[in-house]
């Protein structure tokens, strides 16, 4: 099964590129841990990037909650992930037909395909969604996730929805799209390696107020057998600065490396 096995032993089961060089990342920094920086201004997601960027395989943004987006910033960032070594995954949720998604990924003040390496779609407009996003990240060596599964409460993508959107990843090929945000690993039968990246993540179990739920990086990596964790307040909410984040993201870098670990013995 895929939890047996290293992520650097997975690099050759992937052809496309972004995949290939996330796996490399993880082998190489030791780390199955992407930050999420939720922010929205492009100086507090710099001095984030700066402080948590050499324990971290992946930076996730919300561009669109960045008051002062730039292409300028852009370009920062993307200097960045390849001096810290991590992969930038645009947290767009992209949910509309395959026109009007060619257009909100290519186009407007955000140009998401033009830096960010890795983005995410919902499944529910149909297949149409991964044609009209990979029409555009495709010649550009990106990737894209389905979210099958949503860590907050009451959420609809579960059961038989969430077997739909792996049917639907299946029928589209690995070309272009790569895994899942999921819960668990959601490939019963595991016939192809499917990246599994799950939010919803904190040292302690636990929720906010708006439904966000909780598991540890032991429940998603050991239990869960997902790849890599998403945790966005766990680090950037701690108080004290770029060096305590830096902390705090190490003690997620390490319980998630730790459980793979475990996982890989089992
Ligand atoms: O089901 C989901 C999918 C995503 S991508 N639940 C989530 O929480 N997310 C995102 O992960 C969410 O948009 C946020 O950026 C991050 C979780 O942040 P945290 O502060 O609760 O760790």
């Amino acid at each position: 099964p895929t939890t047996l096995k290293t992520y650097g032993s997975r690099v050759s089961l992937h052809s496309n590129p972004t995949a290939k060089r996330l796996l490399e990342i993880m082998e190489r920094k030791q780390s199955n841990l992407c930050v999420s920086i939720d922010v929205t201004n492009t100086a507090e997601v710099l001095e984030i990037v700066r402080g948590v960027g050499s324990k971290v395989c992946m930076v996730k943004t919300h561009a669109d909650i960045i008051s002062d987006f730039s292409s300028a910033f852009a370009d920062e960032l993307v200097r960045f992930s390849k001096e810290l070594d991590f992969i930038i995954f645009e947290d767009r949720k992209f949910a509309d037909i395959g026109n009007t998604v060619v257009h909100q990924y290519q186009s407007g003040p955000l140009a998401i395909a033009s830096w960010a390496h890795l983005t995410n779609a919902h499944p529910i407009p149909g297949p149409g969604i991964i044609t009209g996003l990979s029409s555009v990240g495709l010649p550009l060596g990106r990737a894209l996730l389905l979210l099958g599964e949503m860590s907050s409460k009451g959420n609809l993508a579960t059961g038989e929805y969430t077997k739909k959107t792996m049917q639907m990843a299946k029928e589209a090929g690995r070309e272009f799209v790569v895994g899942f945000i999921a819960m668990s690993r959601v490939d019963p039968e595991e016939e192809e390696d499917w990246l599994m990246l799950t939010p919803g993540v904190g040292l302690v179990q636990g929720g906010d107020k708006m439904g966000q739920q909780y598991r540890t990086p032991r429940d998603v990596i050991l239990d869960s057998g997902c790849d890599v964790i998403i945790v966005g307040r766990g680090i950037y909410g701690v108080k004290g600065g770029k060096d305590a984040m830096e902390a705090e993201a190490e003690k997620y870098r390490r319980a998630g490396w730790e459980a793979y670990e475990e996982r890989l013995k089992r």
